[in-house]
């Protein structure tokens, strides 16, 4: 995906909207230099009852929780970031795509401590389809076990979705393709099973679902939360709080990543060992089924998770 031949003129910045080329900043900026930001990812689903916002509230708290550790004070309300996203949507005439805020220390001196770097604030949206391809949400990716380790959440808090704390997910990343796999999958300093470097992990065993717990180092995800809560409503046993080792991987029945970006990938081998028959499982597709059901319908149940871009 290239923004070359993106179609979307303008970006939110600072309380007004620019022209998309124009959305720039200067070279000393705090967080280009020390990636003292954070930022959402956020999808906007083409519902049968119109473009709503998967999970919007969860999404912005999760920016202002994100923020706490670094004392970024984000300069403006929720209800205003609120309003600039549904506006730049309409404005955009975007129907489903992806919705990128950010928020980051600008410029005013450079060394570590912020100081008065005055907090910069800026929402983007593009259409983006299937972060790893069509093909990798019915058939499954190949991944490889990243030689990186996951930082601790004493070395970078890792439920916030820290600018800077990305270099992680970029190594693994790079590592993944080099060797020519799909994605990498992050062990956490105890050699446990961490994330992705965009997605959280769901192991299946025995008809019943793990996922890694929120002490692993690992990004609360809404995805995940969402997913859990989708597989409980569907009869399943959900252990939220696992510890899943490296072994376990390979002996699964059934392994799949979640995120905003990745929505529900299902993952069909894990260091050339074949998980499972080697394609998508059939706990998988059952709460894949779910989930794309819920965010092309917008069933009543789950009515209130969707915030609405009226036309
Ligand atoms: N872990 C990490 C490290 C992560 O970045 C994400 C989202 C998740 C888990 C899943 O969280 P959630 O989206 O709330 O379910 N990754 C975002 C960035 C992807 C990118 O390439 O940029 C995303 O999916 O938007």
């Amino acid at each position: 995906m290239s923004f070359d031949d993106m179609d979307v003129d303008s970006i939110w910045m600072d309380g007004e909207f620019v022209d998309w080329d124009e959305a720039e900043i200067h070279v000393l900026t705090h967080g280009l230099h020390y990636g003292t930001g954070v930022f959402e990812g956020v999808r906007c689903y083409d519902t049968a009852d119109g473009p709503a916002i998967f999970r919007w509230e969860e999404h912005l708290q999760r920016l202002y929780d994100s923020a706490k550790p670094y004392d970024i004070d984000i300069p403006f309300e929720p209800d205003e970031l609120t309003e600039a996203t549904v506006e730049l949507i309409r404005r955009e005439g975007l129907d489903s795509c992806y919705i990128r805020p950010i928020v980051f220390y600008g410029y005013d001196m450079l060394g570590l401590h912020p100081g008065d770097c005055p907090e910069r604030v800026a929402i983007a949206a593009w259409p983006w389809g299937a972060y790893l391809g069509e093909d990798a949400l019915e058939n499954g990716i190949d991944v490889m076990i990243s030689s990186w380790r996951k930082h601790a959440s004493s070395q970078i808090p890792t439920n916030s979705k820290t600018t800077g704390a990305y270099v992680n997910s970029v190594l693994a990343s790079l590592e993944a393709t080099d060797n020519d796999y799909r994605e990498a999958l992050i062990l956490n300093k105890e050699g446990n099973v961490a994330e992705g470097p965009g997605e959280n992990l769901f192991l299946i065993r025995d008809g019943e679902i793990y996922t890694t717990g929120l002490s692993e180092s690992i990004l609360d995800g809404i995805t995940r939360r969402s997913v859990i809560e989708i597989a409980r409503d569907l009869g399943y046993t959900v252990h939220d709080q696992a510890t899943i080792s490296r072994g376990e991987l390979y002996t699964a029945d059934e392994l799949f990543f979640t995120g905003t970006a990745a929505e529900v990938t299902p993952i069909r081998s894990v260091d050339d060992t074949q998980i499972g028959a080697g394609t998508k499982g059939p706990v998988t597709d059952d709460i894949q089924s779910a989930f794309f059901n819920i965010v092309e319908n917008q069933p009543a149940e789950y009515d209130d998770w969707f915030y609405p871009v009226e036309r």
